[in-house]
């Protein structure tokens, strides 16, 4: 016999059980989109103990749609990311096109199967700051917010942050705004008109730490620093997403 209360009690104590384990983090990546998903993938790979969170259900952030709602992705750099992941390629005249929906659902296997976890339907809303240094976020159910509720969140530590909110930047917004970055400016310079060739080389150029704790990654990235976005070609959203976690790899050694 199924009791209802049966599935009730087996779902709040996994989640219970999983979430506590997950509030002390080595890295704590926001977003799961491309860029956040191939990060997580390379970080837990070698043993770190990674969380994306995710305000939306789905992982995957701009990705499901390929260009205009066609369900495929171009890349010209950063194949052997998709390849990686068992996402199959195909070239044609110098670039390689693959089905932006085998593509998520397999960025979002590797990094789970790696050990990375996901925790979604929660929006990342603040940071947590010790000594001029990010060291945690603080996060609450995207539910909540949406409805507006006064409900204050709750706080995970981890030794590294990346923002990888793509086009939003939020955590760099947050941290803008309360401490200034430590970009050349000290603000963020808001994304410019597409242009897919420079975006996708300055997304991996702007990778990296942009406040001490904090490291940007993917389109998020090119809106901090001022670089162009570059439409439904991802190369440069994986890339990003690997050199952010070997930035954070060097660092722990
Ligand atoms: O936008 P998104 O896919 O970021 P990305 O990895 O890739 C960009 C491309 O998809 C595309 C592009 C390619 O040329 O330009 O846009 O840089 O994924 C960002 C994810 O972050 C989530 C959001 O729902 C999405 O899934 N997100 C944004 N803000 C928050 C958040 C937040 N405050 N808390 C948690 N998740």
């Amino acid at each position: 016999m199924i009791r209802d209360v049966d599935i009730t009690k087996l779902i709040i104590e996994k989640f219970a059980e999983e979430f506590l384990k997950n509030i002390e983090l080595d890295v704590a990546i926001v977003g799961a989109g491309p860029s956040g998903l191939v990060a997580a993938k390379y970080l837990a790979e070698k043993g770190k103990k990674v969380v994306i969170f995710e305000r939306k259900l789905s992982p995957g952030g701009g990705m499901w749609g390929g260009g205009i709602g066609y369900p495929y992705i171009v890349v010209k750099q950063g194949h052997e990311v998709l390849e990686e992941a068992g996402i199959k390629c195909i070239e044609k005249q110098g670039y390689w096109i693959a089905n932006s929906i085998e593509a998520v659902a397999k960025l979002v296997a590797t990094a789970i199967d790696a050990g990375a976890k996901i925790f979604n339907g929660m929006t990342v809303e603040d940071v947590m700051v010790r000594d001029g240094r990010v060291c945690g976020i603080v996060a609450n159910w995207s539910a909540i917010l949406q409805a507006n509720l006064h409900v204050d969140p709750i706080s995970i530590e981890a030794s590294f942050v990346i923002d990888a909110t793509g086009h939003d930047c939020n955590v760099a917004k947050i941290v803008e705004k309360k401490y200034g970055l430590g970009t050349p400016g000290g603000k963020i310079e808001g994304e410019k008109a597409m242009w897919a060739d420079e975006g996708e080389r300055k997304t991996v150029e702007n990778t990296g730490e942009i406040f001490p704790g904090l490291y940007v990654t993917g389109m998020a990235a090119n809106a901090v620093y001022g670089s162009p976005r570059m439409g439904p070609i991802f190369g440069g959203m994986l890339l990003s997403g690997k050199k952010v976690a070997e930035i954070i790899l060097e660092k722990v050694r």
